[in-house]
């Protein structure tokens, strides 16, 4: 079996370089692109020129202005950020169909087929960015590699504008300098726990027995030794259009206590939130399904104000859907709860209220 070549492609400084892009004032200047509130907004990108001065992405905008009082702070434009994804989006299926776009800046590409002894996968991949400059006027990284976790490590390493491969004989060594946030699922909360434990970089955690990390990290404890080694997957998943994410519960006895069946719903609003932010996803419609006992099935349903995909939002309309659903007194076997009108998010980690308040 041939070797996978997987590339991962993210834009520079996506929101901030569109504003520079599409308003030439803006364009080698410190741009912070962010909430509308003082107080309460945060940062959703910064130019690179802005970076210099501390800036980054989820950073109180408040703090932004400390660090950087001559930053130009413009709000996001999602509109024309979901077009130019569309433009790039059409560019890769120029290349393959096997694509798993990540969010609207960053996709991987499975360009194995594409290679031969003319074609180099670095060639590809610098034939991708320059049709996306052509087209949009926007500069992207490009990270080339044998897996889906590496290529994106390699995307990451020499941006912006770079195209970087990582192959078997430069693996570990790139690897052993990594900082150990900088390895993807690395979060921050493990990061500052493995900082805490003096593990600083891909060394540090090269050096760990595989027994160590499951013991300390549990089940992701075997694939942070993975990682630490370059072993990691190389299947895409091909986006499917998701219609709707939902979780359900069957009892193993029918159930009439409110109290108790909405502690339930409560874990099943955490689950399916938990699936929405893995994919980047908020949904507007809300439905709570219940079976009674003797297995008739109700449901109800209710549209959102905003897309929502946090455990508390979902809950809070399951909770009103859940007392218009059940009967008194008739107990019930299964309870259910789904959203769906399901959209792609534009901001990570935060509501559209963190921008518009
Ligand atoms: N984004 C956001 N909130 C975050 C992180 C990102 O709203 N916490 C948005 C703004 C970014 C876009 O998503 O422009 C893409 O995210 P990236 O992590 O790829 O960051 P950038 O493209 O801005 O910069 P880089 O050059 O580091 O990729
Ligand atoms: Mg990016």
């Amino acid at each position: 079996m041939m070797e996978k070549r997987i590339i991962h492609i993210d834009m520079d400084a996506f929101y901030a370089q569109v504003e520079q892009h599409d308003n030439p004032e803006l364009r080698g200047k410190p741009v912070i692109v962010g909430g509308r509130s003082f107080n309460r907004g945060v940062v959703a990108t910064a130019s690179y020129e802005a970076r210099k001065f501390g800036v980054h992405s989820a950073m109180p905008t408040k703090t932004a202005h400390k660090l950087c009082p001559d930053g130009i702070f413009v709000h996001p434009r999602f509109e024309r950020y979901k077009e130019i994804s569309a433009q790039i989006r059409e560019i890769f299926l120029s290349y393959t169909e096997l694509i798993e776009p990540l969010s609207l800046d960053e996709a991987y590409l499975d360009i194995t087929e594409l290679v031969n002894r003319e074609t180099s996968s670095r060639e590809i991949a610098l034939s991708i960015q320059s049709d996306i400059f052509e087209k949009t006027g926007l500069t992207s990284s490009s990270g080339i590699s044998y897996n889906k976790y590496l290529a994106k490590i390699a995307s990451g390493m020499n941006k912006p504008k770079a195209t970087t491969v990582i192959d078997y004989n430069n693996v570990l060594e790139i690897l052993h300098v990594l900082p150990i946030g900088k390895f993807p699922g690395v979060g921050k909360v493990t990061e500052e726990k493995m900082l805490g434990m003096g593990i600083k970089t891909g060394k540090d955690l090269y050096y760990l027995s595989k027994n160590d990390l499951i013991l300390k990290f549990g089940k992701r404890g075997e694939s942070l030794y993975n990682k630490a080694r370059g072993i990691g997957t190389n299947e895409l998943t091909v986006q499917r259009e998701r219609k709707s994410v939902g979780k359900e519960t069957t009892f193993n006895y029918d159930r009439n206590d409110d109290a108790e069946i909405l502690a339930v719903l409560e874990e099943l609003s955490k689950k399916v939130s938990t699936r929405l932010d893995d994919r980047q996803l908020a949904g507007r419609v809300v439905t709570v399904k219940i079976k009674t006992g003797g297995f008739e099935a109700h449901s109800r349903q209710m549209m959102t104000m905003d897309p929502i995909f946090k455990s508390e939002d979902i809950y809070h309309y399951a909770y009103s859907l859940y007392h218009e659903v059940k009967e008194q007194d008739v107990p019930i076997r299964l309870i259910g709860v789904t959203v769906s009108g399901i959209e792609e998010r534009l901001y990570r980690n935060m509501t559209i209220y963190d921008f518009i308040m």
